[in-house]
């Protein structure tokens, strides 16, 4: 911190205020338009100074400047949630998991730990919402307003799904697995939020039942205490408060695989089809795609023109980034930026760039990665009417004095 901003702070601390002269200079970079005036940050039990969205249900975003790590930390980690029926706190004494269907050779009920008794492995993974940088749309849809704040990255810690999965003896003939949480719907016409995994997903070794996140117990609004964690996939399939799995010989057939959370068939190719969800005109969102987030500095910051530090971070399905550049032109010229050391494929890479000696005024600067498998991000919006998927580089205006 520079001494100026230092006294700055100080003086903001002596007031009372907890706004800190970066997090209110970011606020405005991170929302679309309609959301600023309503936005808000709170701090709620297990969470401090996230954005709020909408209350009920419980939709919040992290702010951009938390993105300069690696991992996300509990307390600042994202909330997204369907409907207004987030369980209460309860002992993992009396939490069941259940697997049935009509594709195991026999029902299941395990205990916590049941869960702690199988083989536990580790994995670094982004959960990001599809809908993350929906409100940047053009044309606006409708759905949560998220800036960019939809998402985050932590350590996630638990059994395989394959080897809680295995305690039920999958049949042949499976062809999902069905996940639902303990959350409630309000009203009978919401339906309840359950998604499916086409097998091959459901027994990879890194799709895990998480019991912990950053080496502690999941924050009740991000699943406590058990959820679903699937690398390198949209978020909606990360299923919080688990407690009922169905392994089936059948598609799932409700709202949330046939209607919501699908893109036009063609528009974001994949690796793995989730061909059993597929028509000819629409697919279920999957496979995250390659992105990339300037945390530092924010928009509307000053910055030294005799060399300032941008750092930030860059994801993408789990083939690992491989380059990200950086614009000081507002994408008219780009230069490599830095890559620190690899987490993990799954996980956010980080990135910085010292820039040298320039003229004072504004600029705009920008981002883009490049995954190792040679995916980019696009350079136009892919518009669709979920607003999923928007990876096209956002440019931010500083001031170099
Ligand atoms: N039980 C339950 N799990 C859920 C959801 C939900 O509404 N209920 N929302 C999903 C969606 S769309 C996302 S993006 C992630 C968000 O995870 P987080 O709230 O821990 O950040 O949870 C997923 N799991
Ligand atoms: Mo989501």
């Amino acid at each position: 911190m520079r001494r100026r901003d230092l006294i700055a702070a100080s003086s903001a601390m002596l007031l009372g205020r907890s706004a800190s002269a970066a997090e209110s200079t970011g606020f405005p970079s991170q929302l679309p338009d309609g959301m600023r005036a309503i936005a808000r940050y709170v701090n709620i039990p297990d969470k401090r100074r996230l954005i709020q969205l909408t209350d009920r249900p419980p939709n919040y975003a992290t702010p951009t400047e938390v993105f300069t790590s690696v991992t996300t930390p509990n307390d600042r980690f994202f909330v997204r949630y369907h409907a207004d029926g987030v369980p209460q706190l309860s002992s993992t004494n009396a939490w069941r998991l259940t697997v049935t269907g009509d594709a195991v050779a026999q029902d299941v009920t395990l205990t916590w730990q049941d869960i702690l008794d199988l083989p536990q492995t580790d994995v670094v993974a982004v959960c990001q919402c599809a809908g993350n940088r929906r409100g940047f749309s053009t044309p606006h849809v409708p759905g949560v307003q998220w800036g960019d704040g939809a998402m985050g990255c932590a350590i996630w810690h638990g059994p395989s799904l394959a080897d809680v999965l295995k305690r039920a003896k999958v049949k042949d003939n499976a062809l999902e697995v069905w996940l639902g949480g303990e959350d409630t719907v309000p009203v009978d016409t919401i339906p309840r939020f359950v998604k499916s995994l086409p097998l091959v997903k459901a027994m990879d070794p890194k799709t895990l039942v998480a019991t912990s996140m950053n080496n502690a117990p999941l924050p009740l609004l991000n699943g406590n205490p058990a959820r679903l964690v699937v690398p390198g996939w949209t978020g909606t399939y990360w299923i919080k408060h688990l407690n009922r799995i169905e392994v089936s010989s059948k598609p799932l057939n409700n709202f949330w695989m046939k209607t919501a959370y699908r893109v036009p068939a063609g528009m974001f190719p994949v690796e793995q089809p989730f061909t059993s969800q597929g028509t000819e005109t629409t697919v279920p969102i999957t496979e995250m795609v390659v992105n990339s987030l300037i945390a530092e500095p924010l928009e509307g910051a000053e910055v030294d023109r005799a060399g300032f530090t941008i750092r930030g971070v860059a994801w993408d399905r789990g083939n690992g980034i491989g380059r990200v550049e950086v614009s000081l032109d507002g994408g008219k010229s780009w230069q490599d930026a830095f890559l620190e050391h690899s987490v993990g494929p799954y996980a956010f890479r980080r990135f910085m760039l010292q820039t040298t000696l320039m003229k004072p005024g504004t600029i705009e600067i920008a981002c883009r990665a490049t995954s190792e498998t040679g995916e980019k991000q696009a350079e136009t919006l892919k518009f669709n009417a979920g607003g999923y998927h928007n990876n096209v580089p956002r440019p931010i205006k500083v001031t170099v004095r």
